[in-house]
């Protein structure tokens, strides 16, 4: 099954509680939540706080992309504001299999999320330890950016060595999803798509998660 993650950065935050139901109404399976620090990547969103706030507006999971230096030091605030998958950065983070640890132990699903230029291999090690992995198929920092087409045969990489790990892991994919590179990201093996500007960044909110869903059923 696929999931669509849309992701509220691109949401008009003065009736978040209206866009959530809208995008609910859709078809949305998970939320995903972009915390953005201004050091390890170049712009500022949100922190635990809005995640709170989304907790009480659905019973969805959300997915809390921490796109932070020292995500350990903050792992228990997101955990405990209503995150139900935290995903660290392996380009941020010193000690991933501590760090993944640490976040199973808090009872959340774990996550590692890898940049454009990261490679695959960088996981080979934690890939059993992990619930999910995220492909980023743009740098990571603002919402609505190009899908980087590169990032498609690192999707093909990646849900290789997944099959190959026997486990049950999910492999999101993020960044310029819309609905001519969601069904490219899937067939390349991908079955999460967080979509930001094409769902929020959209008039009709349920059509545009409508949509997506219908882009990739076919
Ligand atoms: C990338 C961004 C992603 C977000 C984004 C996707 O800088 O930070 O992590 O999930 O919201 O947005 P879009 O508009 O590319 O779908
Ligand atoms: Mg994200």
């Amino acid at each position: 099954m696929i999931r669509i993650a849309p992701s509220i950065l691109a949401a008009d935050f003065s009736r978040l509680a209206d866009q959530i139901a809208e995008a609910e109404a859709g078809g949305a399976d998970w939320f995903h939540l972009d915390v953005m620090d201004g050091h390890f990547v170049p712009n500022i969103t949100f922190g635990p706080l809005i995640v709170s706030a989304v907790r009480k507006l659905t019973k969805l999971p959300l997915d809390t992309h921490l796109m932070i230096k020292n995500p350990d030091a903050y792992l228990e605030q997101f955990r405990l504001a209503g995150s139900d998958h935290i995903i660290v950065h392996q380009e941020a983070t010193r000690h991933l299999h501590r760090t993944v640890e640490r976040i199973r132990e808090l009872g959340a699903k774990a996550g590692v999320a890898i940049n454009p230029a990261t490679p695959c291999s960088t996981l080979s090690e934690i890939l059993s330890d992990v619930d999910l992995v995220l492909v980023m198929s743009v740098n990571p920092g603002f919402g609505g950016q190009k899908f980087i087409p590169l990032t498609l045969r690192k999707l093909s990489e990646m849900r290789d060595m997944i099959r190959a790990s026997g486990k049950e892991i999910r492999l999101e994919v993020d960044g310029g999803i819309d609905e001519t590179t969601a069904p490219d990201a899937v067939r390349a093996g991908a079955d999460v798509l967080v979509a930001g500007t094409s769902v929020f960044g959209q008039t009709n909110v349920r059509e545009a998660v409508e949509e997506l869903k219908k882009r990739i059923s076919l």
